[in-house]
């Protein structure tokens, strides 16, 4: 094992990788920015380096200052957390030149599913189902037609180069075809430098699963079941859950998913923990998305679930031990669910609203893991993502983990910032999330139910209100006694 780590990140994974590598009996540096001086990880880590100005470019993004860091602490590996540098394959080799050892997979596997299409191509030779489409880029107007009209609208560009939905278009018609080719690729090629596009048929209201995988140097390599992303907005997931409720009710598809996700990982020689994204369609066909090759935000759920510890893992594996888990060990017990508490106004489009932290009162207590970055009087900072902490909880049943998240998100008490902690008691208490009937359109269709109730709830006061006006005559309501526009449609919608 090592005997000391640097930490190249910040927040709550800086500080999961700190307690695992106390667990460990390892020595931690964390790393910070300017605006992080005071963070929990610097606080909580054995050591601490200063990296530079707040900006990402100077300091958790800056490759020369990290390594420079490890060098003046003496440690023997580097574990990147997730984001920031963590699938950078040129981080991955400039750890190794330095002596030091990357905490995860080898550096040319980055760079391989860094590439969408590279990846696309990876699964098909490793005979995984990936969604029907292209593998090279569309070349001009009539090779696209002539591919969408084979696949049948409506379809979706991806970029080649791209990832987290940009440079994507889907086309419902031919004749919107030319259009969407010349935005996606002027998109794809503003965001990644590269503006060539290819065409998937596109899978409707699809579920987001996705296979945890953990392999060692030595050729052994095993999954961890799934976890289910689909509820996020714009990409960004903000609940995940273990086991999915499809594979409670069709356990078979976690093995068929599980094997999939194994051959293409084994085929891109991976090692250390990774994930494979899988979208699933109404008729449970699966198709291989992309690889993660880090460490998840939302791995915590399939810790809680299969016992496992994957930062553990990660070490020792990074460390050149053997895993010791065999296929048949790994067993799912109960239910996780994790919500991703953000300094974020739900009520201001999810504005950002980063600040002073005035009260916390942390939810604890049976079944309750809290994976938090912050503390009372901590400063949230504007320059990065506003992931404060992830509350997850553990239940004998999905039933019993929806209770105990609602308990738990009680007791959660975060002042002086805005988060989105309330939002997630609504959703626990929505009938379809309890259904576990879930997609990725879940939260669009939330908000929308959301939306209607309360313009309802506030229609029936004003007609409440525009009765009563009504019924005294008064002519009070309006300069020439007319009741206003507002307390008519609330009349109307009454009336309805
Ligand atoms: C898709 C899709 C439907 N059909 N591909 C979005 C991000 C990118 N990595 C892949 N994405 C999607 N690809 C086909 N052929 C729907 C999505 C998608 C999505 C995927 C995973 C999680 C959330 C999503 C939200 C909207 C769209």
């Amino acid at each position: 094992m090592f005997r000391k780590v640097l930490v190249a990140n910040r927040g709550e994974i800086a500080v999961r990788i700190v307690r695992a590598l106390g667990e460990a009996g390892v020595a931690s540096v964390a790393v910070y920015a300017d605006a992080d001086r005071g963070s929990l990880a610097v606080q909580m880590a054995d050591e601490a380096a200063h990296l530079g100005a707040s900006a990402a470019s100077e300091s958790y993004l800056n490759i020369g200052k990290i390594i420079a860091a490890a060098r003046r602490h003496g440690v023997d590996a580097i574990h990147p957390g997730y984001g920031f540098l963590s699938e950078n394959a040129e981080f991955a080799e400039a750890c190794e030149e330095a002596g030091m050892v990357f905490i995860g997979p080898p550096a040319a596997a980055v760079r391989e599913m860094g590439s969408k299409t590279g990846a696309r191509k990876l699964a098909i030779a490793a005979g995984a189902p990936v969604v029907p489409g292209t593998e090279a880029a569309v070349v001009g107007l009539e090779d696209a037609k002539k591919v969408a009209g084979a696949l049948g609208y409506p379809v979706l560009l991806k970029a080649s180069a791209g990832g987290g939905g940009k440079g994507m278009r889907r086309v419902d018609r031919e004749g919107d075809l030319e259009a969407a080719v010349r935005e996606a690729s002027s998109e794809a090629l503003r965001a990644f430098g590269n503006g060539d596009v290819y065409l998937e048929k596109l899978v409707l209201e699809p579920r987001h699963i996705e296979i945890q995988v953990l392999g060692d140097r030595h050729g052994h390599m095993i999954h961890l079941g799934e976890r289910e992303c689909s509820i996020q907005r714009r990409h960004q997931k903000v609940i995940e859950e273990c086991p999915s409720p499809l594979m409670t009710e069709y356990p078979e598809l976690r093995e068929r998913m599980g094997e999939a996700a194994l051959r293409i990982a084994r085929a891109a020689n991976y090692h250390n923990a990774g994930t494979l994204e899988f979208l699933v369609d109404r008729d449970r066909n699966f198709y291989f998305l992309e690889m993660n090759t880090r460490l998840q935000v939302e791995h915590p759920v399939t810790e809680l679930v299969t016992g496992l510890d994957l930062v553990q893992w990660q070490l020792r594996i990074a460390a050149g031990e053997r895993l010791t888990v065999r296929q048949e060990d790994v067993r799912w017990e109960g239910s996780a669910i994790e919500c991703r508490i953000y300094a974020e106004d739900p009520e201001r489009q999810f504005m950002p609203s980063p600040g002073r932290i005035t009260r916390l009162k942390e939810p604890s207590g049976p079944g309750v893991r809290l994976d938090s970055g912050i503390y009372e009087g901590w400063e949230v900072p504007v320059e990065y993502d506003p992931l404060l902490a992830k509350l997850a909880v553990w239940g004998p049943s999905r039933e019993a983990a929806v209770a105990r998240m609602k308990r738990a998100l009680k007791e959660y008490v975060i002042a002086g910032i805005a988060t989105n902690r309330e939002f997630f008691g609504e959703i626990m208490d929505d009938a379809g999330f309890r259904s576990g009937a879930l997609s990725t359109a879940f939260l669009e269709e939330f908000f929308a139910r959301r939306q209607k109730l309360e313009s309802n709830t506030e229609a029936e006061a004003a007609a409440a209100l525009g009765a009563v006006l009504a019924q005294r005559k008064t002519g009070t309501s309006g300069a020439n006694g007319s009741v206003s526009a507002w307390l008519q449609t609330g009349r109307d919608t009454l009336l309805r």
